[in-house]
């Protein structure tokens, strides 16, 4: 029942007004015991974006993906190297940071990678725990353990790298008894956001984060899936792909690790060799290394979510007819909560287990660079990553490769 839990709600989740009972349902929550975990993580704190223009990036946020603008750091403010807006929904918050000052160190980066992810910032109750044992196990420390304050409070944070240019700033929300009570961090003030200039209110159209996955060199999956158990204490979850169906369609491996509490989920690809070049591969040679591949945003109504997505010009993958005329498919996947006539005119798959289903859908990637693209989903009981869609998937994925004249 949802009264016999041992986990709390995150901030961001009560100020969303979610409950335990739907993040379970919503991101595969699970029950587990923090006192032994030698890293211990809550949950998501933030994911932080370099593009290469953060005022319109962060329009485009709120008017297409509805999201609720509520953080500003720039020069207006003592931030003369960047500009950062600090965007919401539901429970999860994207930061884009766009360079304002010619030396700012975000061009570089931005040159290299073009748009992406820099930072996966995690949720921690004891930030020196955290970086004693990451040290512990041999990981690199980019930022060792430091308060920083403002009017709002203080808040904890240190950083560790992962893989290629990417790092978790992990942040400490509550120090010495007290919780931080600014917008984001020390630096943010609070920004009225145009759906409450518009007096309306977001739209809303995904309620949590539910995994982040990382494209990683061929070779390198094993060692960052033993990166994240041994220094980040992360367990293996069931789902991968292994070289028996990559080396037949996908031309990729792929295995999972969650924190504790399954809040954070992190699928790990690398490259394998196959007919074709393998969209892993492509998107290293256009990151310039390894990166976050693609972010899933669960939602409670992924039918509407999709409607108001396209009719703000959000492009996503095609699934053919054939996927949904196949009674070999229907028969496996059996009754959902609508007809299938409705996933089929919006190109939202279905993927069935032993646990229950899942519905997802993937966009083509977001920004100029064939990189990182946003997958909606949700879930009905799956606790995997629609498995049983992978062929239509990459098939998919790969007629897009193929216009782009990289496979
Ligand atoms: O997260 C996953 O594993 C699924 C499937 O390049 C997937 O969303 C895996 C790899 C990929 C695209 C989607
Ligand atoms: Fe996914």
């Amino acid at each position: 029942t949802p009264q016999d839990t041992h986990i709390d709600l995150t901030e961001q989740e009560r100020e969303a007004d979610l409950n335990i009972h739907e993040l379970k349902r919503l991101v595969g929550l699970v029950d587990y015991d923090e006192s032994k975990d030698p890293f211990p993580v809550t949950g998501w704190d933030a994911i932080v974006f370099v593009v290469g223009n953060a005022t319109q990036a962060a329009q485009y946020y709120q008017n297409v993906w509805g999201m609720e603008l509520v953080g500003y750091s720039g020069p207006e403010n003592g931030n003369r190297d960047h500009k950062a807006f600090v965007l919401k929904s539901g429970s999860i918050r994207f930061v884009l940071k766009g360079a304002v000052s010619p030396d700012s160190p975000l061009i570089a980066h931005h040159a290299l990678h073009g748009d992406g992810v820099v930072d996966i910032s995690l949720e921690v109750p004891d930030v020196d725990k955290c970086i004693a044992q990451a040290k512990a196990a041999g990981a690199r420390v980019v930022l060792e353990p430091e308060t920083v304050s403002d009017e709002y409070g203080s808040v904890r944070i240190g950083a560790i790298a992962t893989y290629g240019e990417t790092r978790h700033t992990l942040v400490q929300r509550t120090v010495d008894g007290q919780t931080y009570a600014g917008p984001y961090l020390p630096g943010y003030d609070a920004k009225v956001s145009t759906f409450v200039k518009r007096d309306g209110a977001p739209k809303r159209l995904f309620q949590a984060l539910d995994h982040i996955v990382g494209n990683v060199e061929l070779g390198k999956m094993d060692e960052w899936v033993s990166f994240y158990n041994r220094v980040m204490g992360f367990v293996n979850m069931a789902e991968f792909i292994g070289d028996d169906i990559a080396t037949d369609y996908s031309a990729l491996m792929s295995k999972v690790v969650a924190n504790g509490n399954h809040r954070v989920k992190f699928p790990l690809n690398e490259p394998a060799i196959a007919k074709k070049k393998s969209q892993i591969d492509e998107y290293l040679e256009f990151y310039k290394g390894p990166g976050a591949q693609h972010l899933a945003l669960a939602t409670n109504d992924i039918l509407r979510t999709v409607d108001e997505l396209r009719k703000e010009g959000v492009e996503f993958l095609d699934t053919p007819d054939a996927y949904y005329d196949d009674p070999e498919m229907r028969a496996r996947i059996g009754e959902v909560r609508v007809p299938i006539e409705e996933l089929k005119a919006r190109k939202i798959l279905v993927d069935r287990d032993e646990d229950g289903y899942l519905l997802q859908i993937f966009t083509k990637p977001l920004g100029d660079r064939p990189t990182v693209f946003f997958e909606i989903i949700e879930r009905h009981g799956s606790l995997g990553f629609g498995k049983g869609n992978f062929k239509a998937l990459f098939e998919s994925i790969e007629r897009e490769q193929d216009k782009r004249g990289n496979l």
